[in-house]
């Protein structure tokens, strides 16, 4: 469908409060239940359909079913999803997909769970972060910066409660912190966030999209609606930020741990957090490792106060200073999990790509086994090899992913640092047990793994949470 994003937002908008005709919903996995659910409380119907045939797929079909839905379990109905009056997409659902296509095909609006529940949700303020590393400890941050002002606020998207659950919810929330991916963004035309947030950009997804360039065209859709008076934070050190948001109308607020001369900062000299004008907190006061820990603080502080004139007198300072010193680090990132044997087992599941896990070599003060694989996502491990050579023991190269890893990165590690390449179809015991083997007492073992968990898991989290009952047991 060639409309602008705006036509389309407000076609939905018009057939959502008209309730006419049928939503199909596309994929029933948590964003796509929540939107069928607040879809029929609204009193619109609904065809919803998943590919998927799982036994807890079809008891999310008949509890929607109960609510009036329709639903189909292991197809979708092409012809139905061709008359609908909108196509509701999870961000899981590739745009080549053919459900997908029928509906670009006939001319059918496609939107994602985040569009409706925003349109059924008018009155919520919300802070938007997208970025392609940082945007979930930022999202939580604020979150709980939000709720130390005490705001009704919550965090939402991404990060894993979809827009749509929190909609439900009866009142609903006045605040949201809402991680927004690009996937996403590709299907939210009408987002227009009281504050929205750009962390970072470099390289991802390269599985899904042709290139880097159309993988940031979905993140420039945060910036879709901008105006003058719209609020903006980003990083300053960042190049390809700088380029993508060449333009974009509106108040723009930046944040660095390399430059003075934004709206917050590190002071390296003096140890503060410096924001608009003035020193906030002591960065040891932040329970959180590492440089990029200090940006998303910033950026966090940074896009509270400009979210609203009430967020930086200097009452509301102090709060956000002593909440930040309450924040510790998120599930999945760089946790460390077991320290039996004197080896600190550290699980970064949620490094999903290769700058996240260079930031988490980069970070490492100690030697490191790392652990790198599973789906490869299409970029090259080359560019880890520099922080690899000044803090690695060894690698332990696995998944499908593991010749890729083995053949990027042994012949620019040499001697020095070992690639053990971990036979396809090992079992993931198998994979840490040879990590073990290499570790000395004092030294980190890192999950990191620089791609997806599909191979082998459901998600990140399982990943995540298999690595760390594992490091008990094998410590
Ligand atoms: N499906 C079909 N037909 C198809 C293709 C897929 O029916 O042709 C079905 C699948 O069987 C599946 C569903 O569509 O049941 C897709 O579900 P989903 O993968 O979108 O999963 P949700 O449970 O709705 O989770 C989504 C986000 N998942 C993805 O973006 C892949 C979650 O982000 C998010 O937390 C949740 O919505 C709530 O907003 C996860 C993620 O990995 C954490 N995000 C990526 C990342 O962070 O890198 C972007």
């Amino acid at each position: 469908m060639s409309n602008t994003p705006q036509e389309v937002a407000s076609l939905v908008a018009r057939r959502l409060a008209e309730r006419t005709g049928e939503f199909a919903v596309i994929g029933l996995g948590r964003s796509g239940v929540a939107a069928a659910r607040l879809l029929r409380k609204a009193g619109v119907s609904v065809y919803a359909s998943d590919a998927g045939t799982s036994d807890s797929m079809r008891t999310a079909a008949a509890a929607l079913e109960r609510e009036g839905a329709s639903v189909d379990v292991g197809m979708h109905n092409l012809e139905r999803i061709a008359h609908a009056a909108a196509v509701v997409v999870s961000p899981g659902v590739p745009p080549t997909a053919p459900s997908l296509r029928t509906a670009r095909d006939a001319g059918i609006p496609i939107v994602s769970e985040v569009e409706v529940a925003l349109r059924l949700t008018p009155a919520l303020r919300y802070i938007a972060i997208t970025g392609t590393n940082g945007k979930t400890t930022t999202t939580a941050m604020v979150g709980h910066l939000l709720r130390a002002l005490g705001l009704d606020a919550v965090d939402v998207g991404n990060i894993g409660t979809p827009v749509s659950e929190i909609a439900l919810h009866e009142p609903a929330p006045t605040w949201a912190a809402l991680e927004i991916s690009s996937f996403q963004l590709h299907d939210t035309p009408g987002i227009l966030p009281d504050v929205g947030v750009l962390t970072t950009l470099s390289p991802d997804h390269l599985d899904r999209y042709e290139g880097v360039a159309e993988y940031y065209a979905d993140k420039k859709r945060m910036f879709v609606n901008a105006t003058l008076p719209s609020r903006w934070v980003t990083t300053a050190d960042n190049m390809d930020v700088h380029e993508l948001i060449r333009g974009v109308p509106g108040q723009w607020y930046h944040f660095s741990t390399k430059r003075t001369d934004v709206d917050a900062w590190f002071d390296r000299a003096s140890g503060q957090l410096v924001v608009m004008g003035a020193p906030l907190m002591a960065r040891d006061d932040l329970a959180l490792a590492g440089d990029h820990n200090v940006a998303n603080a910033l950026c966090a502080l940074l896009c509270v106060m400009v979210a609203d004139d009430a967020h930086r007198t200097p009452e509301a300072r102090a709060t956000l200073a002593t909440a930040l010193r309450t924040f510790r680090a998120l599930a999945h990132r760089l946790e460390p999990v077991s320290n039996r044997g004197g080896i600190t087992w550290l699980n970064d599941s949620k490094a999903t790509n290769v700058a996240s896990t260079q930031v988490a070599i980069a970070g490492m003060t100690t030697p490191t086994v790392v652990l790198l694989g599973g789906r490869h996502k299409g970029e090259p491990y080359t560019a880890l090899a520099a922080e690899l050579r000044r803090t690695a023991r060894a690698v332990v190269a696995y998944g499908e992913a593991g010749p890729l890893v083995h053949a990027d990165l042994a012949p620019l590690l040499g001697a020095d640092v070992p690639v053990h390449l971990v036979p396809a179809g090992t079992p993931f015991e198998g994979v840490l047990r040879v990590a073990r083997d290499q570790a000395r007492t004092g030294d980190a073992i890192l999950l990191s793994p620089a791609c997806s968990s599909y191979d082998m898991f459901r998600n990140y989290e399982e990943r995540g949470r298999e690595f760390a009952r594992l490091a008990e047991a094998l410590g």
